[in-house]
């Protein structure tokens, strides 16, 4: 008998391609002679969505039938990047849909291409997410990862005469076939408005609070398909709008543009994301949207709880683990009793003993300027309820305080939730801490100094809530799809396992001095080299060599990740051949980088620094063949995935003890990149694990750096006393390469010259150092090769399937759960 395969969940090259022709019919409505491009690809994802919608709903049905206990994410960025290929490559089925559309007529590469990317976060913190979300469902862990669903998302960057230009991310224009909207689940959230307590005919004191908004939230359901698993776990986004009989007495009373407004004012609240990364902007609309989106998760939470028939919370915390991505979401603590408390009259106590075993805290960055704390006014005028709540946890854990450190009021005005030194804020890290049972850094050394610094207090007052779990990438989106070249070499020699025991590239180990392996390995990397140099071209019409060493600073702009160091490197460089115009050098191509928050004025200038730099250089005939330099527009999740394969050296330069982890760094080592970095976030463990001869290693300690401020930093001096160094700053200051402007570049040398808080210039002739050792490593390319394949042999520890099992163990305390799919 011929088995005929279903065509919703078939996976056969045949049934996948009549399944993508029914669906550009019945769902696009389009026939092949008119169907666009996008078209395409919708019918495409729509073929993909339902063999993901399969394992989904039997995901969802097993988790319910077994009353799986559940990991919650709560986070108010995601950094998916594109979903096609990634669920392809977790379905197993790239190789088969590329066929399908070959015999279609059609490049599966191009359809890839059409995905707008959906960039619901800014950087490290949201793409961490991504990760985590891939591993949980890979690791076959239940799991709901809570979020925003942005109606733009963070800005896209246009490059205008060098300066950064931002352009509204409009995502959702041509829709988005991997969400599933729900608009039957909604859910009311309050703001505003006040509180007034009775005692109830069963003498209980209870809170009532008469908002004066409420809007609802919408659920938008995304399938998070696990690698060669049948797990799918599920990302819900919220999406915030007026409630209906809203705008009913307004209108009655003729006020129709009221009415309207007050709409217009809910939809706001998930309009766009919020674009800083490492700095508080203290607005009342962010508020808004962390309350929105953690309210809306414990509510659905709830009413999961409730679904399997019991009433009662007291287990809430056996059913759900909750981590908290940062603070963003630590409004939980305060929204979670206010719902035990509150709404399901539980007493105080029994609500704040579940609540605290409920949650989990991580921490990502110990930047002053990042420390989220709203002023009292705000606060209490937005969640008047909330401050209460907030109070009397302050009030119960200042006695706690008391008891073990009787007298020392300096410790107790330190750990206070409510900071009282000047103008008076809520703390969200203190909440967060006293409302958590665990608290994690994101590399050994940022937890470290988490302990020693911003948290130092809660860890003498509980040191056993405190962890390390340092991050991890997901081998699948970082290496399987970005780097198919690499992939296939790998495979072929020790098997397709590694991808889900990343530990087993150890099995490479013997190859580093295997000379036909490596001469493999090297060609990969050319072919990497070859298609971004194409893309450059294509991108901004300046033409890179392929067998020039790229050298890669990819990440966030801000001044303590010292994109400017790497520049003043450049015009080190640069100076050497315009005195040397015949010295022999290696060909370097220097590849920069990254969004800079619209309002930090400092980042918009370095981008602008560099787009100068590299102008007055690429148009240099001098130096034309050895040096170039690129500023690569609009970075993001899918220009990353082109960007890591073709490494050679990755830039990791930030100052130490201020990049908490850092994830790019993992990225680059597990495709083949060598590393020039400091002694910062996840660069030591990095170092630690490919061995210090494999990593170029320059700057000071963060030790260092304590005693060089304690005595005084005086930048000048270090200027003063490099001739090199102080010829770059000054050729900076002439306008050499500004056009003869003089005020230009002037705040950004100022700062270095007379505050230099990241440190640039003691760390410069490091770095200058260091860059000479890899420009000799580099000339023996089998040397070279060598080493990048020992340092992808050894990166098995950064998998974020790592990461995620480690807080399975040690904080979630939560179980696989194998999910069959009906024969
Ligand atoms: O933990 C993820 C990522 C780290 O790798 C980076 O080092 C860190 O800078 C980043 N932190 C943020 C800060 N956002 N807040 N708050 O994005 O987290």
């Amino acid at each position: 008998t011929v088995l005929t395969e279903d065509d919703r969940t078939g996976t056969s090259i045949e049934t996948l391609r009549r399944a993508f022709m029914d669906n550009l019919f019945f769902i696009q409505g389009r026939f092949p002679e008119v169907a666009t491009k996008n078209d395409y690809y919708l019918a495409l994802a729509y073929t993909v969505r339902d063999r993901l919608l399969l394992r989904w709903l039997n995901s969802a049905k097993t988790y319910r039938d077994q009353e799986s206990r559940t990991v919650c994410y709560l986070s108010a960025e995601f950094l998916l990047g594109p979903h096609l290929g990634n669920n392809l490559i977790n379905l197993g089925l790239y190789e088969a849909v590329e066929e399908a559309m070959r015999q279609t007529g059609l490049n599966l590469k191009e359809l890839l291409d059409q995905e707008e990317e959906p960039g619901l976060g800014n950087g490290g913190l949201g793409r961490l997410a991504a990760c985590y979300m891939d591993s949980l469902a890979t690791l076959e862990i239940p799991a709901i990862g809570y979020g925003i669903r942005y109606e733009y998302g963070i800005f896209d960057q246009e490059i205008r005469d060098g300066w950064q230009v931002e352009i509204t991310d409009k995502w959702l224009r041509y829709g988005n076939p991997w969400e599933i909207p729900r608009p039957e689940l909604i859910l009311p959230v309050k703001f505003g408005g006040h509180t007034y307590s009775y005692t109830d005919d069963q003498g209980r004191y209870r809170v009532i609070w008469e908002p004066h908004q409420v809007v609802q939230g919408v659920a938008y359901d995304t399938p998070i398909l696990g690698y060669k698993v049948n797990t799918a776990n599920l990302l819900r986004l919220w999406r915030a709008e007026a409630v209906e009989s809203f705008d009913f007495q307004a209108f009655n009373t003729g006020d129709y543009y009221g009415a309207v407004n007050q709409k217009i004012a809910s939809e706001n609240i998930t309009k766009v994301l919020y674009p800083n990364d490492e700095q508080l902007q203290g607005k009342e609309l962010r508020l808004m949207q962390e309350y929105f989106f953690c309210s809306c998760a414990l509510q659905d939470m709830i009413r999961l709880y409730k679904q399997s028939g019991k009433q009662d919370l007291s287990r809430f915390h056996e059913k759900f683990t909750v981590q908290l991505n940062d603070t963003h979401p630590a409004i939980s603590v305060a929204e979670l009793m206010r719902l035990l408390v509150d709404e399901h009259l539980m007493p105080w106590e029994q609500a704040w003993d579940i609540t605290r075993q409920t949650f989990a805290y991580t921490n990502h960055t110990l930047l002053p300027e990042a420390l989220e704390k709203w002023p009292l006014d705000l606060f209490g005028s937005l969640l008047p309820r909330h401050l209460q709540i907030i109070y009397e946890i302050n009030r119960r854990f200042l006695d706690e305080v008391r008891l073990q450190y009787p007298g020392d009021n300096d410790r107790l005005r330190r750990l206070s939730i409510i900071d009282e030194s000047g103008c008076r804020y809520v703390r969200m890290a203190h909440l967060a801490a006293v409302g958590s049972h665990a608290i994690n850094g994101v590399a050994v050394l940022h937890s470290e100094l988490l302990k020693q610094t911003v948290l130092r207090d809660f860890y003498e007052l509980t040191p056993e809530k405190f962890s390390n779990k340092t991050n991890g990438v997901t081998p699948r989106r970082w290496m399987v799809l970005s780097n198919p070249g690499l992939t296939r070499l790998i495979t072929e020699r020790i098997g397709e396992d590694w991808v889900k025991h990343l530990d087993q590239l150890r099995q490479l180990e013997p190859l580093a001095a295997d000379a036909e392996f490596a001469a493999q390995w090297r060609s990969v990397k050319h072919g990497n080299k070859e298609r971004l140099a194409q893309y450059i071209r294509d991108r901004i019409g300046v033409t890179v060599d392929p067998h020039s060493l790229f050298s890669i600073l990819v990440k966030r702009i801000h001044e303590y990740k010292r994109q400017h160091l790497c520049v003043l490197k450049v015009i080190t460089l640069y100076q050497m051949l315009r005195d040397q115009p015949h010295l022999e050098m290696v060909p370097q191509t220097f590849i920069f980088g990254g969004k800079a928050a619209p309002g930090y004025y400092m980042a918009k200038l370095i981008i602008k620094f560099i787009n100068s730099v590299a102008d007055v250089i690429n148009r240099d005939p001098v130096v034309r063949d050895r040096l170039r330099v690129v500023f690569l527009p609009n970075y993001n999740v899918t220009l990353g995935q082109r960007v890591y394969p073709a490494a050679d050296l990755s830039q990791q330069i930030s100052t130490a003890g201020y990049e908490a982890s850092g994830t790019g760094n993992m990225k680059f080592a597990l495709n083949g990149a060598l590393t020039i970095g400091t002694l910062d976030g996840a660069n030591v463990e990095i170092r630690e694990a490919v061995g210090a001869e494999n990593f170029f290693l320059f700057g000071h300690t963060v030790e260092q750096l304590q005693e060089l401020r304690c005595n005084g930093y005086r930048p000048w001096e270090f200027a003063n006393g490099h001739p090199m160094l102080k010829r770059v700053l000054d050729l900076i200051s002439s306008g050499y390469f500004s056009h003869g402007d003089t005020e230009l570049f002037r705040p950004l040398v100022e700062h270095l010259w007379q505050d230099d808080r990241y440190c640039l210039l003691a760390d410069y002739q490091s770095y200058v150092d260091c860059y000479q050792r890899v420009l000799q490593v580099y000339q023996d390319q089998a040397q070279w090769a060598k080493m990048s394949i020992l340092n992808v042999a050894r990166m098995g520890k950064f998998s974020s399937d790592r990461a995620i099992r480690e807080y399975c163990q040690d904080i979630w305390h939560v179980q696989p759960v194998k999910i069959v799919l009906p024969a």
